[in-house]
């Protein structure tokens, strides 16, 4: 195969949509013969990382070991996309710079939409449990999101169709000779 791996870096609100594009390029890639994974909270966070909570510290921990599992299934040759709020800029930077080391591509996109707008779609009921008090720390209510400062790509979910998202993705990737 001699195909080259990379891991992709959704980051973003709770509901801004990071699972729905990763979902969408996966398909995107598969359909061009490529090895992919997507991680997510379905398979990490009830999985491996169970044992741990939204405090930052627990968001860190939770952060650094998707970001080796990743470099893993890069190792193998497989592009990862990731699905994480992952908040903390330092969090996301250190996952870059292992990658980095390791002469990984790591491509961060941030999937931008205004809170008002995740807070709108609430597909879980999770933003108005955290507005109720039910639900403490709980990202862009009463813990912090921080934006990406320098991302690869941005994706305004909001304003942009998911066929376009898709597109500017594979662009990217064809772009860094990911593709
Ligand atoms: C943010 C929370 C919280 C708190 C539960 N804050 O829309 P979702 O449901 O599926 O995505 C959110 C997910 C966040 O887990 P991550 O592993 O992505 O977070 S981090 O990267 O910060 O470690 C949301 C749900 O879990 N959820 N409690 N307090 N999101």
């Amino acid at each position: 195969l001699g195909q080259k791996g990379a891991t992709i870096w959704f980051t973003g609100l709770s509901g801004s949509g990071k699972s729905t594009v990763a979902v969408a390029l996966e398909k995107a890639l598969h359909a061009q013969g490529r090895l992919v994974y997507r991680l997510d909270g379905d398979n990490v966070r009830l999985g491996i990382n169970k044992n741990l909570g939204f405090s930052a510290e627990d968001r860190a921990e939770n952060i650094r070991r998707i970001g080796e599992i990743a470099k893993l299934f890069v190792d193998a040759g497989v592009i990862v996309l990731s699905s994480f709020v992952s908040p903390y800029r330092a969090d996301r930077d250190t996952v870059r710079e292992l990658h980095v080391a390791g002469e990984m591509d790591f491509i961060e996109a941030y999937v931008d939409v205004p809170l008002a707008e995740a807070e709108k779609r609430d597909p879980k009921g999770l933003y108005k449990k955290a507005r109720a008090g039910q639900i403490k720390n709980f990202t862009g209510i009463d813990d912090p999101y921080e934006a990406p400062t320098a991302p690869e790509i941005v994706l305004p979910s909001h304003e942009m169709s998911l066929e376009d998202e898709v597109e500017a993705m594979l662009a990217l990737l064809k772009d860094r000779d990911i593709l």
